[in-house]
């Protein structure tokens, strides 16, 4: 266990868990709570950039909570808390409010692809989300954050923040965080556009495979996910000029813990509903016992609410010791 060591990482409840978010995520985040130690937060504050339905929103809390234990996530190793329960993470977003420049923000793509066309029309809330991303790592004085390649911008201008803060008021008070790049992990991409990644929010539920699918769900979807008519290619080369046919051998291997070369010839010269057996086969394997424990501990919202409140408790802790230190730099009485 590496003591010097704090690994934060979130996920936002705005759906159903997907296999996207099992491999690019809580997957490590369970390799990552043996080594060292871990704070795992149900980023609810982020949710709402988006609106979310009340109701929806209070089971999707739960269900993310039931998605983190169901994986591995044990709540007395990792701190394992809901976001909006810690008012530290809104009151030191406000001062990065003030510390990051709209020059930085005006140049994180995610608010462009997710704001869209009319960005006139997009949340306050969804422009400035990287601020609120900074202060939940740095409330708890974070010194590593497991990133996905497409969060990995938010991570630079974080760290770009805690710079500014320590320069701007000369004391060192935050680290500048590292982000943690997993080997070998591919994006995983929607199964019905292999350009896309696979998302919670992509209207088409035959897009991804959600954690709580069906073994008859799963081969449903894989069947019906876009492939290619001809033969599987033997070189990776070739392969990556179908998106969707890389995705399907992507996920393979990702689930095998196998490189891409060896799947490739283990598969190559025959055709893709050769692999898509397979690939069905091994998601029964690894993804259904999960949903099954998701469907088993969402039939307890009490415990899984004593599992949050515990986990706010320990997290709110160490950001009231935090928050002190930067008000105190900050000039507040
Ligand atoms: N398709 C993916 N491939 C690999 N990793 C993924 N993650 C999400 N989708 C994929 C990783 O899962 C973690 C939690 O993500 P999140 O739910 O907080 O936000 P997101 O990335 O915006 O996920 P979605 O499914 O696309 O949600 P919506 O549709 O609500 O925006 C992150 O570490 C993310 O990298």
């Amino acid at each position: 266990m590496d003591k010097n060591k704090l690994v934060f990482s979130g996920v936002q409840p705005t759906g159903n868990l997907h296999l996207g978010n099992y491999l690019g995520a809580l997957k490590n985040f369970v390799t990552l709570q043996k080594q060292t130690k871990c704070i795992y937060c149900v980023v609810d504050l982020h949710a709402i950039t988006v609106f979310q339905d009340p109701n929806e929103l209070k089971n999707n809390i739960l269900e993310t909570t039931a998605g983190f234990l169901a994986t591995g996530l044990d709540s007395k190793k990792s701190i394992i808390f809901n976001q909006s329960s810690v008012s530290g993470h809104a009151e030191l977003a406000w001062i990065f409010n003030c510390i990051a420049r709209v020059g930085w923000l005006n140049r994180m793509t995610q608010f462009k692809d997710k704001a869209g066309k009319d960005k006139e029309k997009a949340s306050v809330g969804l422009y400035i989300y990287p601020n609120l991303m900074a202060a939940d790592i740095l409330l708890y004085k974070a010194t590593h954050v497991p990133v996905g390649a497409d969060q990995k911008q938010h991570l630079e201008l974080c760290r770009d923040i805690a710079q500014k803060f320590n320069t701007d008021f000369k004391k060192n008070i935050f680290p500048i965080p590292e982000p943690l790049i997993q080997k070998n992990i591919s994006r995983v991409m929607s199964l019905r556009d292999g350009t896309k990644k696979m998302s919670k929010s992509d209207e088409s539920g035959y897009s991804r495979i959600d954690l709580k699918d069906s073994a008859d769900d799963i081969i449903k979807k894989i069947k019906k996910a876009k492939s290619d008519s001809s033969f599987i290619p033997d070189n990776l080369k070739d392969l990556e000029k179908k998106p969707e046919a890389l995705n399907l051998i992507s996920i393979y291997s990702d689930l095998l813990e196998i490189s891409l070369e060896q799947v490739i010839n283990e598969v190559k010269g025959k055709d893709y509903s050769y692999l898509k057996n397979k690939l069905s086969e091994v998601l029964i394997e690894i993804i259904c016992p999960i949903g099954k424990e998701i469907k088993n501990l969402l039939e307890d919202k009490n415990y899984l609410e004593k599992v949050l409140k515990e986990g706010t408790e320990k997290a709110r802790i160490l950001a009231v010791d935090n928050l002190k230190e930067v008000r105190n730099v900050v000039g507040f009485i």
